[in-house]
This record gives C-alpha cells, sequence and structure tokens, in this order.
C-alpha cells in the first residue's frame, strides 16, 4: 500500500486460539461459517470513527496522549483528509467492512454553517471516492448536537428556537451525506436531550418538540429517497443529569406516544445500559420482543465507574449473551456491531488501535460461536419451555386463548388450591453456561 499510515503493521492473518501475537486473530475468520452465515455476516463488524479517528486519548483531567501519525499535519482540512485515509487503511488490516461518523468527526467547523458545510463537502467525496475504491461499507451517520456551545441546552430539546432551527439544518444535512455514501442506517443519539434540572425545564413541551423534530427527519429523508432504517440511541445520563432516552423501554414509550414506530428501530449500547441499571442482554432482549432491535454499540463499561468509559469489549461471558440475543432475533442487518469504543489513555500507542480492536473482534467472534452451539443444542430453550409448560394446556391455555375471566379462575382456584411449584434452578442454568464456554 503506498503512502502508508502505519506500515509496521501487516494486514492482521488469523492464526487460531494457540497464538500469542497481539496482532493476529484466534478466533475471527470472517468466511468461517457459523451455522447458515459466515462471522462477517453475522458481526457486522463495524469502526467508530469518533473514538478510533477523532479522538485524542483526552479525559476530564488531561490532555490528549495518542500518538497518531495524522496529528502532526496543522491544516486541520489536510488532517481531515489524511485521517480518513487513515481509517480505510485501519479497515482493510483489520477487515472490518464497516465504519460510522458524526458530521463533525470527519471535518472541522468552519466560521459559519455554509463554511461548515464546504468542509463537509470536500471530506464527503474523499470518502466517497474510498468506498468506491475499498469496497468498504458506512454502517450509520449521524449528528454531532452535542459539542459546540450552541448546543448546551440541548438541541431538539433546546429552549431557544434558533438552535432548533440550527440543528434542524445540521441534521438535514447530515442525512443527505449519510444518503449519498450509501448508509444503510442513521443514528439519533440524544446528546444533550434532556435535562440538568427542572427547575429551569418545561418537560412536556421538550419532548414534544423532540418529536416533531424526528418527525420532520423523516419526513425529509423520505423526501430525498433515503431508505435506511432510523435508530434511537438511548442513555439514561451524562452529559445531562436525565437524558430522555434513557433506556429501551423510555423509547419505546416516547416512539408510541409519538406515532414514530414505523420508522424507528433502537440502537443498544452495553455502557448505556448498565449505567441505566440493566445488563446489556436485558436492553436487547427488551428490543427483540417488541421488534425494535436495530444496531448494537458494541463496548464495555467499568462496573465500579458510574459513567460512560466505552472500553473495548473483552468479557467473552457478557458477550455470549449479547450472540445469544442476536441470534434468537434472527440477525442485525442492516445494523451491525459497531466498536463504540476508545483505548484506554495509557493505551496510546498507534499499534493500540490494532491490538484493541482485534482483542474485541475476537471476543464476539468466540462468543458467535458459543451462542451458537448453545443455541443449537436448545439446553437453556428446552429449560424455559418446561418451565412454562403450564400456559400450553389446560387453564393456562384457556387463560392465553382469553378464554377465562376472573369468574372463571375463581372458581377453578377454588378446586385447585393446593400448589406446587418447582425449582428455578438457575445455578444448573449458569453451569450449563459454563460448560459451552
Ligand atoms: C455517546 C455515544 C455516541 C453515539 C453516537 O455516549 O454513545 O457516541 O453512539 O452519537
Ligand atoms: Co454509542
Amino acid at each position: 500500500m503506498m503512502n502508508e499510515f502505519f506500515p509496521d503493521i501487516p494486514k492482521i492473518p488469523f492464526e487460531g486460539p494457540e497464538s500469542r501475537n497481539p496482532l493476529a486473530f484466534k478466533f475471527y475468520q470472517s468466511d468461517k461459517k457459523v451455522g447458515d452465515k459466515t462471522m462477517e455476516q453475522h458481526l457486522r463488524f463495524s469502526l467508530a470513527y469518533w473514538h478510533t479517528m477523532t479522538g485524542t486519548g483526552s479525559d476530564p483531567f488531561g490532555v490528549g496522549a495518542n500518538l497518531r501519525p495524522w496529528l502532526s499535519i496543522s491544516d486541520p482540512m489536510e488532517q481531515a483528509r489524511a485521517r480518513m485515509r487513515a481509517c480505510f487503511e485501519i479497515l482493510e488490516k483489520l477487515q472490518v467492512p464497516f465504519f460510522c461518523f458524526h458530521d463533525r468527526d470527519i471535518a472541522p467547523e468552519g466560521e459559519t454553517l455554509r463554511q461548515t458545510n464546504k468542509n463537509l463537502d470536500q471530506i464527503v467525496e474523499q470518502t466517497r471516492e474510498l468506498i468506491a475504491s475499498s469496497g468498504k461499507k458506512l454502517l450509520w451517520g449521524t449528528a454531532c448536537l452535542f459539542n459546540h456551545p450552541r448546543y448546551v441546552h440541548g438541541a431538539a430539546t433546546s429552549c431557544n428556537a434558533e438552535v432548533f432551527a440550527y440543528a434542524a439544518a445540521q441534521v438535514k444535512k447530515a442525512i443527505e451525506v449519510t444518503h449519498y455514501l450509501g448508509g444503510q442506517n442513521y443514528v439519533f443519539w440524544g446528546g444533550r436531550e434532556g435535562y440538568d434540572t427542572l427547575l429551569n425545564t418545561d418537560m412536556g413541551l421538550e419532548l414534544d418538540n423532540l418529536a416533531r423534530f424526528l418527525h420532520m427527519a423523516v419526513d425529509y429523508a423520505r423526501q430525498i429517497g433515503f431508505k435506511g432504517q432510523f435508530l434511537i440511541e438511548p442513555k439514561p445520563k451524562e452529559p445531562t443529569v436525565h437524558q430522555y432516552d434513557s433506556d429501551v423501554e423510555a423509547c419505546l414509550n416516547f416512539l408510541r406516544k409519538y406515532d414514530l414506530m414505523d420508522h424507528f428501530k433502537i440502537n443498544i449500547e452495553q455502557n448505556h445500559a448498565i449505567l441505566a441499571g440493566h445488563t446489556y442482554q436485558h436492553e436487547i432482549y427488551t428490543a427483540r420482543i417488541n421488534g425494535v432491535l436495530g444496531s448494537l454499540d458494541a463496548n464495555e463499561g467499568a462496573y465500579l465507574l458510574g459513567w460512560d468509559t466505552d472500553q473495548m469489549a473483552t468479557n467473552i461471558y457478557e458477550a455470549v449473551f449479547v450472540l445469544y440475543e442476536v441470534l434468537k432475533a434472527g440477525g442485525l442487518e442492516p445494523g451491525g456491531l459497531n466498536f463504540d469504543a476508545k483505548l484506554r489513555r495509557p493505551s496510546f500507542e498507534p499499534d493500540d488501535i490494532f491490538i484493541g480492536h482485534v482483542a474485541a473482534m475476537d471476543t464476539y467472534a468466540r462468543a458467535l460461536e458459543v451462542a451458537h452451539k448453545l443455541l443449537s443444542a436448545g439446553e437453556i430453550e428446552e429449560f424455559i419451555a418446561e418451565r412454562y409448560k403450564s400456559f400450553g394446556e389446560g387453564i393456562g391455555k384457556q387463560i392465553v386463548d382469553g378464554s377465562v375471566g376472573f369468574t372463571e379462575l375463581e372458581t377453578y382456584a377454588m378446586e385447585h388450591d393446593q400448589i406446587s411449584n418447582r425449582s428455578g434452578r438457575r445455578e444448573m442454568l449458569e453451569a450449563i453456561i459454563n460448560r459451552y464456554i
């Protein structure tokens, strides 16, 4: 490859579980079949531009520590162009088929909105060429409605109508760009759509306005022929004290109340799930049984910290339950597994980009194989079916069919009041899972 940014990194080979090479896959083989699909088709891995390319390794206590070859370029547009080329080199070497970005990750803001859009257009043209020559794809696009001070009170839920208008203009452009680059989804994470204190907040108006905004987005997308899937990404807090899209159930309530169910599915992130006091599996399961599982932001949060650490996922045990849900849902397409994850600040060398992604890709590949075996063997599913079998016969079936009410159930209970239950066997089930891992 000409003008490489990472000349010492080869295309990552598969070396198998015995390999000690951090720059080799132990489990991920893109063309390996698991059931009726290849690993690549099941997992649909995606790079998150904001963490992997634009992220500097700063934290609230320190400046950026990341060593990145494009950071020595001082002109912001030249740097943006170099970074985009580096992104495609990383995608190629890692065999990651997709990427995701916010508008402001890929091109710098200008003095005016017009200038900002011009900057964006230039990088988008370059991106389109790189997509065409590499075969890589855009999983989703989104707009950054939370970084600039104009969004201090939110964007679609700002108290200031001028901010609502500006945000609309920004999202209009971001949808156009996503469409132009063949994006398969468009994401709304409610960056600052929430409140800091109820003392200054009209929550009813803010939520109505958020719904108005999303309806306008859907209408505009259809007008320009964008056929991608719209996704909402829940998160309960951070940066605001309370984010409106706090978890999958809150999103479902919002989508139903405002008649948006036909247009939206949900993009679920592990770290957001645990901040909401749920497991990742709980959130995916809830989305699955409500028909709104759209895509996954695949990362891992620190259980001892109350904020969004966005770590690369390396916990196979948890990942098994993620893939179990994905397989039960019949897959993620057009969604995918987006590594919304950043390296720890001390992992600042360029190689860490590759080492980190290899670690996470192997985690999900291994988990996919375990989950597939588990589901094919059916031990867990059979146990659950047996546990609920009373609803498939006799009085249980009548309850399910809707042919009895309280009066009939009272008559039944009078005759059957000596009830016996059976053990839930949690420990036995956990031991079964361990046998597959
Ligand atoms: C923030 C977060 C975002 C979204 C995209 O916590 O997860 O990066 O994924 O805006
Ligand atoms: Co995310």
